[in-house]
């Protein structure tokens, strides 16, 4: 698990983000789908969606970065007991979505990223390390719930 300094070092992080989530959500959508290509031919309702700025264009991207963060942003604030919020997911991504935990991975990394871009002078190497460590747990008990519904993800 993480210490109660880390937490409070991704709870910070979040208060940077969370003014403007749709902004960053949208810039990790379309980075995910530029970076891992296989990512995106799981939308039915992106797969579409060709270049570049026809993702910045796109108003349905934009809603779903603000679904993806507002929805992590709900599990970072339970500091790790999050099973009431994770197991929906686990749910739906395994058995609707069929996505793989790497793919988990991904997502993790580009939104550290993404973060660290915009926020570069709040968000240093021990913000990131934190955060890092905060979605590998969220990907760990994605993980388990995987097993459980007997999803090989
Ligand atoms: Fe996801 C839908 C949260 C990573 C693929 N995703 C949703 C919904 C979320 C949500 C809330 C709507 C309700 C639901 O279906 O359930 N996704 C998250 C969070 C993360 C996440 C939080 C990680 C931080 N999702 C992913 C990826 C994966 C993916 C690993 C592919 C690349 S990133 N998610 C989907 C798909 C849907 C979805 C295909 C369905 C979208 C739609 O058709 O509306």
């Amino acid at each position: 698990g993480l210490t109660e300094q880390e937490w409070q070092k991704v709870m910070d992080i979040w208060d940077k983000v969370e003014p403007d989530l749709s902004l960053h959500g949208q810039e990790v959508i379309i980075r995910m789908f530029q970076n891992h290509p296989e990512t995106q031919e799981r939308f039915v309702k992106f797969k579409n969606l060709k270049t570049l700025d026809e993702m910045k264009n796109s108003e349905e991207v934009k809603k779903h970065g603000t679904t993806v963060l507002s929805a992590l942003g709900k599990i970072l604030k339970q500091k790790g007991s999050h099973e009431a919020e994770l197991a929906p997911l686990a749910q739906t991504h395994a058995n609707k979505h069929k996505i793989p935990v790497k793919y988990l991975e991904f997502i993790s990394e580009i939104i550290i990223g993404v973060f660290a871009e915009k926020h570069s002078a709040e968000f240093g190497a021990d913000g990131q390390e934190a955060m890092r460590k905060a979605l590998e747990l969220f990907r760990n008990d994605m993980a388990s719930k995987y097993k459980e519904l007997g999803f090989q993800g």
